[in-house]
This record gives structure tokens, C-alpha cells and sequence, in this order.
């Protein structure tokens, strides 16, 4: 009886393969592969293959349910046929892509009984202004590197250098905080967004100002 039901589960998860394939193939392309499916069988698979990934993508496939058979169950998760993550269920592997570029393979399978499963995709996260500070840290946009006193800079105050680290005057406080300090905002933005004097705009974010900001985005 129990041989007549491995058999009739085999059969069935065969049948459903390339449905999981297609379904992840569909037009799709790096975070845009995702796909779910529900499953009641021995086991699915389900593939992206040939797909062009960007770093710092994070691929995660979860299964759901417990298995009513018995059998160990788990949700795996391979990149370029290595297994790059693996738990029993229910429970979620998550993997980040290392780098640009098109991967081979990546597959998700489920062993056991029955199960609902996921994989999704999480797009890289992004810096749009480039100073480092990622979009969703990020208080300022379009942020630019470095800042320019119109009369230089004086004493103890502050302009951001084109690293995003804070030059002062003073150079007993050069780089001594960065723009990942100020939630990715340039001295000048600062100035601006607390509407400041000209004293800061000529020679520079004063120290108490910056420290102020700094308390202000981290508090
Ligand atoms: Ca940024
Ligand atoms: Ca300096
Ligand atoms: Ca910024």
C-alpha cells in the first residue's frame, strides 16, 4: 500500500516539473524570476537557468507547511548547481548574489509530502547619488561630492571630501565623520535643509551644526 502511494506521488511530481520550470522562466529576468507554486507530491523543483543576476540580489525560497509523510522535509536552494542553502521546513533560505553577471542555475527543490512553497527575488539595493549611503539609509538625495565653501574652509568646520568623509579646518577633526553619519546628506544639504546662514555656506557646517544633524538622523 505504501509502495502503490511512492509511486502515485513519483508520477505526479514528474508531471509537475516542467510546469515549475516554465512558470520560473516565463519571461523573466534576474529579480524579476520569482515564482510560487503549491505542491502535493514527493518533491518539486523549480529552476531559473541563464538568467542575468546583479549583485546584491537576494534570492529566497521558503517552504511552508510541515510534511504529512514523515520524511525529513526540506526547502534547498542552489546557485550554479551548488547548494547554497538548505532548511527543514517550515523555514526560508536566503542567498545574495556576489556579483553581476548571468548565473547558471538557480533551483529550489522541496523533498517530503505536502507543501506549499516561495521563492522570490529582492532587488539590489541601490545608491543612486553615489556617496555611499544606500537609497533606503539614505535622508538626501542627489547628494554632491565633494562640498565647496564659496570662501574656503575655516576652523572648526565641516565640508564633505569627494570619499564621503568629513574635512574640517580644524585638522584635529578631519575625518571624523562620514556622510554615512549624516544619512548620506553633504554639509551643503544640511545647510540647506536647516536653512542656515551664509557664515556656513562661505566657510563651512559649524561643528555643534553637524553634531546637531548627526543626532538629529541617528536619534
Ligand atoms: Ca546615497
Ligand atoms: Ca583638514
Ligand atoms: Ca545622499
Amino acid at each position: 500500500m505504501k509502495a502503490k502511494l511512492f509511486v502515485l506521488t513519483l508520477v505526479t511530481a514528474s508531471m509537475l516539473i516542467p510546469v515549475g520550470v516554465a512558470s520560473a522562466n516565463a519571461g523573466s529576468e534576474g529579480c524579476q524570476a520569482v515564482n510560487d507554486a503549491v505542491f502535493d507530491g514527493l518533491s518539486l523543483f523549480g529552476a531559473v537557468s541563464g538568467q542575468t543576476f546583479a549583485q546584491g540580489e537576494v534570492v529566497t525560497a521558503s517552504g511552508n507547511e510541515p510534511s504529512e509523510f514523515g520524511d525529513p522535509q526540506s526547502v534547498h536552494l542552489y546557485v550554479n548547481h551548488v547548494q547554497v542553502g538548505r532548511a527543514g521546513f517550515p523555514g526560508t533560505v536566503s542567498y545574495e548574489i556576489p556579483a553581476d553577471g548571468p548565473i547558471g542555475l538557480v533551483a529550489w527543490f522541496i523533498s517530503g509530502g505536502n507543501a506549499t512553497w516561495d521563492v522570490s527575488c529582492a532587488p539590489a539595493s541601490v545608491d543612486a547619488d553615489l556617496d555611499g549611503v544606500l537609497d533606503a539609509d539614505d535622508a538626501c538625495a542627489d547628494t554632491v561630492l565633494p562640498d565647496e565653501p564659496t570662501n574656503g574652509l575655516k576652523g572648526s568646520r565641516f565640508a564633505a571630501q569627494a570619499d564621503g568623509s568629513f574635512d574640517s579646518g580644524n585638522d584635529k577633526f578631519d575625518e571624523l565623520y562620514t556622510v554615512a553619519d549624516t544619512a548620506g546628506c553633504s554639509a551643503s544639504q544640511i545647510i540647506e535643509l536647516r536653512g542656515l546662514g551664509d557664515g556656513h555656506v562661505k566657510h563651512g557646517l559649524s561643528k555643534g551644526e553637524l553634531e546637531a544633524f548627526i543626532a538629529s538622523v541617528n536619534g
